[in-house]
């Protein structure tokens, strides 16, 4: 339950009490119907099949299937895995070319097979990597690019898909946060040789843990499968190097739930940052990161830019007012994967679109955990806290 606050002294900085009794997280999961899951997984122990291809699985993934128009979805255990396998199953070698602002799992999934990350910045208005940050880290040793869809995202990935065609480089996408994310009336998961999805739990739709690689190539897609199953194409059959990548029949029964209640996830997200929007509007140094057509995007990540000249905090100082009133609002992705072991001690270019984002946005709580209610209340803090900002800060320094 949330108080209105009207006045700034009543700020928990300030010594009032929270507006949130228990926590707000950003990223608390989204969850199913809870018969369902809890039957299906009956199921799977009443037949004692538990993972390695079960019904549950080829359910899960027909079903993702269908939800993308018909394209092929290897289901994983997570999502990092499956970018290594789509790396691996595309035979890429040398360096990757791909953005420094994104989960670190998107560069560890590059080294992890002793591939080079070589990062890229965004564009300063769709925060992804575009055609022209990558083409500007192409060399002679690329040997693929790795977009991501961030905070679901499209940016230009026909931009990319042009350039990794002229260059004759295989392109993946990251669209961990991208299920439910659209360009032009195409699922984001269908640009690129392949693209990844998560299933972890802070995801729109989850598997407790999980992923998936969607691609229109029916090779690649049956080269990924085999790969996730330790090179098995048969019972003694073993084609060639592979890893275990199988998601659980746990799990794909959490991803079935998921999937049928995407819809309303769907809705839950959108109204939230329906409300967000409006609570936010017009507060000096605020914006709210805006998905703009023929991008429809999922809205799963609520994104605010605080720029500290206009605003009078910033974006650290405001956090520190959200988390005191319980609002556990994160960094994501502080402080980048340039800045991060190992990739700290490679020599870096410039990346000053993706500096500034790193300095200035905030996630803010959203999904079915969090109501629009909620989430006009955390915009009521927001504008409160900027509407006398020295206060704030003299109270935060105490
Ligand atoms: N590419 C991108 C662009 C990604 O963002 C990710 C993952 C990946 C690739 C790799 O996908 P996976 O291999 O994970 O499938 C979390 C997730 O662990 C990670 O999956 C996700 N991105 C990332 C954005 O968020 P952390 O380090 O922020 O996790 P943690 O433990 O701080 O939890 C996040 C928030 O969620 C907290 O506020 C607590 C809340 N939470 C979390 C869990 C697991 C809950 O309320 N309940 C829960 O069960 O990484």
């Amino acid at each position: 339950m949330s108080a209105v606050k009207t006045a700034v002294g009543e700020l928990a900085a300030l010594g009032g009490t929270p507006a949130f009794a228990q926590p707000l997280h950003v990223g608390r999961p989204n969850v199913g119907d809870r018969e369902a899951i809890l039957t299906g997984i009956d199921e799977a122990l009443r037949d004692r099949w538990l993972s390695n291809d079960g019904a549950k699985l080829q359910a899960f993934e027909a079903r993702l299937s269908e939800r993308l128009g018909g394209l092929r979805c290897v289901a994983t255990c997570n999502a990092t895995l499956a970018l290594q396998i789509a790396l691996r199953a595309l035979d890429v070698e040398g360096e990757v070319v791909l953005p420094a602002l994104t989960f670190v799992a998107t560069a560890h999934a590059v080294a992890w097979e002793r591939l080079a990350p070589v990062f890229a910045d965004v564009d300063p208005e769709s925060l992804c990597m575009g055609p022209e940050e990558a083409a500007a880290r192409i060399g002679a040793d690329t040997g693929a690019l790795l977009g991501v869809h961030l905070w679901g995202r499209s940016g230009d990935p026909e931009g990319l898909e042009r350039l990794a065609r002229e260059r004759g480089l295989p392109l993946v996408f990251d669209a961990a946060h991208a299920l439910g994310s659209s360009r032009g009336g195409r699922p984001l998961s269908s640009f690129g040789d392949a693209a990844v999805l998560s299933f972890h739990a802070t995801k729109i739709a989850n598997s407790f843990e999980g992923g998936a690689i969607v691609t229109a190539d029916r090779e690649l897609a049956e080269r990924a499968q085999t790969m996730r199953n330790f090179g098995f194409v048969d019972e003694d059959e073993i084609v060639g190097l592979g890893t275990n990548a199988k998601l659980s029949e746990a799990g794909a029964v959490m991803g079935l739930a998921s999937l049928d209640a995407l819809d309303g996830f769907l809705a839950a997200d959108r109204d939230n940052y329906a409300s967000y929007s409006e609570a936010l509007a017009g507060i000096p140094g605020v914006s709210l990161l805006a998905f703009e057509p023929p991008e429809s995007a999922n809205c799963h990540y609520v994104v605010i830019d605080v720029d500290p000249a206009a605003a009078g905090l910033s974006r650290d100082e405001l956090r520190a007012v959200l988390v005191a009133e319980n609002v556990l609002a994160r960094r994501y992705f502080y402080p980048g994967c340039h800045r991060v072991p190992p990739y700290d001690q490679l020599p870096q270019l410039p990346l000053p679109i993706t500096e500034r984002v790193l300095d200035r946005c905030l996630s803010l709580p959203t999904g079915t955990a969090v109501s629009p209610e909620d989430a006009a209340t955390v915009g009521r803090v927001v504008r409160l806290a900027l509407s006398q900002p020295v206060a704030v800060r003299d109270a935060l320094g105490k």
